[in-house]
């Protein structure tokens, strides 16, 4: 029995995390552990704040707060958020934890102790009023491709060129809006990960299940020629490196935020170490089973960087099994934008609805094969359509006939009729299909068969039609009826990966609490016998309210952003 290791990438402290940020690595990883967890297996699920970087000095800078202390407000705020969409980590840790800087520099002296880390002589600008180096994306000035004159250092993002600092026109500090810049030498530490090309060569290979997506980014970097990278940076914050010369840099923030998967699991582990042993999931594992969760951009840093780290510091730790990357979710085709308010944002988002309605929605269409685009109008017909007309339907349709009928009790079971034999059917098809799919981390499929589950309770409904019935034959009514109450347990406990406040919820009503629930078996034939006739059924209220035309022309103006797409 394997135990599972998942980790998601880990969000950037800086800037708000849009819907984008979820769907892409923290919600689906979610979904997955929380199905590994209701099949009983044991599940270690970690992510982290990414602290380090140009992006957290330059955000804590236009917070007028120190850096340090920004991270620390930061890490809250986005805890609280993925607190608030049930994002069920075993731990949130932060990139700028002591676990963190004692294994980046343990890597670090491994590497080097390898012959894998090279002193190398580069230059770099440096800002003569600010006596400092300026790592790339600290300086600005005009594109000489395009005129665009907000173009940063390491690339232009009007025409997406990429740049070095020396080729701007007028260049300036992004920092202190300084022009007296000149070249300098600068040495900085190289990671030679060319020269492990052919071990991540033959290790990615190795994996034929990855993704076509994961394959085919891993390979076409190897393709291109795996270049050394320069793993150390001219910033104040970030892990020092302990190394004559280098008193004024920090390891790259790509080269320790990776290592944060191990570093998090340490925090988790010295947070209660009675029972928790974070060598056991990393040193030589025999028994865990990795999965990554990540959009693509971040699939060559997980495929080469960090494998070539690992595998580079000659130590048994545990390499990833699994990559799951996504592609991007666009809003109305364009790029999400903090600046611009461009697109929904998790805090928005959480106060316009509850969690589940997005966890749904955004599942439902996931970024996997390709991009996918959120508009207001898919999220509304989605919510209508499954979540309230489906499920939330059902739900309440039976629990009103079951108060109105029979005193919200289980009523007494009949005999087995060919619309529940059929039904058997459908859930044997549809239950088996959610399985699989959830297995094999196909998440769009999943909610297909979800959705399938639960039209199939409405379809026998509407073919018994027990509101009918009732007159001429009460007891074939209760049957029905009896058998629709363990369906909304079977529905209720299929969707507890999606919707796990929702699915409670509903399990609730039924006098099941937390915790007693297991995943779906492979047959369901005395599943829709287990509630015991005469027992309660309260009723969970109204499960989902319709998004309204009102809603969306709303939404889809206040969210627009400056710039009409
Ligand atoms: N923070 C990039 C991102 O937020 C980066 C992921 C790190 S995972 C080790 O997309
Ligand atoms: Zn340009």
């Amino acid at each position: 029995m394997p135990r599972y290791l998942i980790t998601s990438a880990l969000p950037y402290i800086s800037d708000a995390k849009h819907l984008g940020n979820l769907v892409g690595s923290m919600l689906p990883a979610d979904v997955y552990a929380r199905f590994l967890r209701l099949r009983g297996e044991d599940v270690l699920y970690i992510c982290a704040t990414d602290e380090h970087g140009t992006p957290a000095e330059l955000a804590a800078l236009n917070a007028g707060l120190e850096v340090s202390e920004y991270c620390r407000k930061q890490h809250a705020v986005l805890k609280g958020l993925c607190e608030g969409f049930f994002l069920a980590f075993d731990h949130f840790g932060r990139s700028s934890s002591p676990q963190n800087h004692e294994l980046t520099k343990h890597f670090a002296d491994m590497l080097e102790r390898n012959g894998l880390i090279e002193e190398r002589t580069t230059q770099q600008m440096f800002s003569v009023a600010e006596n400092r180096f300026l790592p790339d994306r600290y300086v600005v000035g005009t594109c000489p491709h395009c005129g665009y004159t907000g173009a940063r250092g390491d690339q232009c993002e009007n025409c997406t060129n990429l740049l070095e600092p020396g080729d701007l026109i007028e260049p300036r500090s992004s920092v202190s809006g300084s022009t007296e810049l000149e070249m300098r030498e600068t040495k900085h530490l190289f990671l030679r990960q060319s020269l492990m090309t052919d071990r991540l060569r033959a290790w990615i290979e190795q994996h034929e299940d990855w993704p076509v997506l994961v394959r085919s980014i891993a390979l076409k970097w190897l393709d291109e020629g795996i270049k050394d990278r320069s793993i150390t940076r001219d910033l104040k914050w970030g892990i020092p490196v302990d190394r004559p010369g280098f008193e004024n840099k920090v390891f790259y923030v790509w080269f320790d935020a990776p290592i944060e998967y191990i570093g998090a699991t340490k925090e988790w582990s010295d947070a209660h170490p009675a029972g928790r042993d974070w060598k056991s999931w990393w040193v030589d594992p025999a028994d865990v089973r990795y999965v990554q969760f990540m959009a693509k951009d971040n699939i060559p840093f997980h495929t080469v960087t960090f494998p070539a780290t690992i595998m580079g510091s000659g130590e048994p730790w545990k390499l990833v099994d699994f990559v799951k990357g996504f592609n991007w979710l666009n809003y109305y085709g364009g790029k999400f934008s903090t600046s611009g308010k461009r697109g929904v944002f998790m805090a928005d988002a959480l106060e316009l609805l509850p969690a589940d309605y997005w966890r749904y929605q955004l599942m439902a269409n996931a970024p996997e094969g390709a991009d996918a685009t959120f508009t207001w109008e898919i999220f509304a017909d989605t919510v209508n359509k499954d979540l309230a007309d489906t499920f939330g339907n059902f739900v309440n349709r039976v629990v009103k006939l079951v108060a109105m009928h029979f005193e919200a009790k289980v009523p007494a079971y009949g005999e087995a009729t060919t619309e529940e034999n059929d039904l058997l059917e459908g859930l044997r098809e549809h239950g088996g299909a959610l399985t699989a799919s959830l297995e094999s981390l196909q998440f769009r499929k999943a909610v297909q068969s979800l959705k399938a589950m639960w039209a199939s309770g409405n379809i026998y409904l509407d073919r018994t039609a027990p509101w009918k019935s009732i007159k001429a034959d009460r007891d074939a009514a209760g049957h029905v009826l009896a058998v629709s109450i363990n369906l909304i347990r079977v529905f209720a406990t299929a969707s507890l990966p999606f919707i796990p406040d929702t699915g409670a919820r509903v399990l609730r009503a039924l006098r099941i609490g937390p915790g007693s629930s297991r995943w779906l078996p492979g047959d369901f034939s005395s599943e829709l016998r287990l509630a015991t006739a005469g027992s309660p059924v309260d009723d969970p209220g109204v499960l989902f309210k319709k998004v309204l035309p009102e809603d969306v022309a709303a939404w889809s103006a206040r969210f627009a952003g400056s710039e009409r797409r």
